[in-house]
């Protein structure tokens, strides 16, 4: 609750009391730009009708006032008043001290290591993630996604591109040069060594794209070979725990890019330049490139750092691949997972011999995901 309002720095800014004596500054043109009446926001659609240069320079704020829970504030040279809510205020406060620590996570996300095995997110495709009338289900499931950046699904229908239909739940699919959907089973000439029977190591998808595809759905329509398990691993996690071991190893793998390609048959060549650990400019630990089958020669890292360089990628591999940090499991058919392709890496055993393997695989991505659970959750709050 939004208690007093006082004028300081000589009307640039505002002191606001909240309950409990918290106090939070806001500055007048940070208030004017966020300004919420119908000359500023169009009430039809939330966005903007003004921009910056409407808005009069300089600006100041003649009075403040509390009324109601509400700020109410006057400002020269326009002679306007403008009203807040205190609870919206308090919600979009930015009056605090910024991230001390390079590495800093997303209050939504939560790190882990092999011990999720025992609460892996997981939902029925057919009884709460396609069927109408599953919110609450659906919503439980998208936001341990946001959470975990990994959720399973169990009980979908064997049929060929049932994994479009899960995504149409929260999003859309991605379409790339390997089509809206691929086939990922042992081919004679593979344009991918994914679609072989080889092991895999822990990996991101497709580091060669930019943007890189936020979300895999890798699902299962057989399974009967040898091997062939999977195993997800939390990046975020193995980044902190480098950062622990070895802060200038961290910092050389975010503060260099590295580059990533991928020539495939005909007429692709995909390339891009990232590096594997990706910092905001605040810190904020946004996502991880690490694929060892389409990294190409790094060339953006001077000589004096390229031994530590490689000295700390091949650490976080080795983190990567601990059996401490990862889940493992063996998809059923009508089984499948979804991975954020920014932090959640995975991998594959190898398989060969009797039986068949066969999973399709398809991109989408998080903005997506993420406005259907902001939905769901504005909906659930009533
Ligand atoms: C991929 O398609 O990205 C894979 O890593 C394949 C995983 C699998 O075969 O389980």
């Amino acid at each position: 609750m939004l208690e007093t309002a006082e004028l300081i720095d000589h009307g640039q800014a505002v002191l606001l009391t909240f309950q409990q004596g918290e106090r939070r500054r806001f500055h007048g043109v940070w208030l004017r730009d966020n300004a919420q009446d119908a000359a500023t926001r169009s009430p039809d659609n939330g966005q903007r009708l003004i921009s910056l240069a409407d808005i009069p320079a300089p600006l100041r704020l003649t009075e403040a006032r509390v009324d109601a829970g509400c700020l109410i504030v006057t400002m020269a040279p326009e002679g306007r008043e403008f009203t807040y809510d205190g609870v919206w205020l308090w919600q979009h406060a930015y009056d605090r001290e910024p991230p001390a620590r390079r590495g800093w996570l997303d209050a939504h996300a939560e790190t882990w290591d092999a011990s999720l095995a025992e609460r892996l997110p997981t939902a029925d495709i057919t009884a709460d993630i396609t069927a109408l009338g599953r919110d609450d289900a659906k919503r439980r499931w998208l936001a341990d996604i946001r959470r975990y950046g990994i959720g399973k699904l169990t009980g979908g229908p064997l049929e060929d591109g049932a994994l479009l239909d899960v995504v149409a739940q929260f999003g859309f699919v991605r379409e790339t040069n390997y089509g809206r959907y691929f086939e990922v089973r042992s081919e004679i000439a593979p344009t991918n060594l994914a679609f072989t029977g080889l092991g895999l190591p822990a990996h991101t998808d497709n580091p060669y794209r930019d943007p890189a595809p936020t979300l895999q759905l890798l699902y299962c329509l057989e399974n009967s070979a040898t091997g062939g398990d999977n195993r997800v691993v939390d990046g975020f996690r193995a980044a902190q725990r480098l950062r622990e071991e070895d802060p200038r190893g961290f910092e050389l793998l975010a503060g260099y890019c590295a580059r990533f390609e991928y020539r495939g048959l005909g007429d692709v060549c995909l390339q891009a330049r990232r590096p594997m650990i990706e910092l905001a400019p605040d810190g904020e630990l946004i996502g991880i490139r690490f694929n060892n089958r389409s990294a190409a020669p790094f060339t953006d890292i001077p000589f004096a750092d390229m031994a530590a360089y490689y000295a700390a990628y091949r650490r976080l591999g080795e983190i990567l691949e601990s059996p401490e940090m990862g889940v493992t499991f063996k998809l059923a058919p009508g089984e499948a997972f979804l991975v954020d392709n920014t932090r959640v890496l995975h991998a594959r055993t190898g398989y060969s011999g009797e039986g068949s393997r066969w999973l399709q695989g398809c991109y989408a991505d998080r903005d997506g995901l993420l406005s259907t659970l902001a939905c769901l959750e504005a909906d659930a709050q009533g």
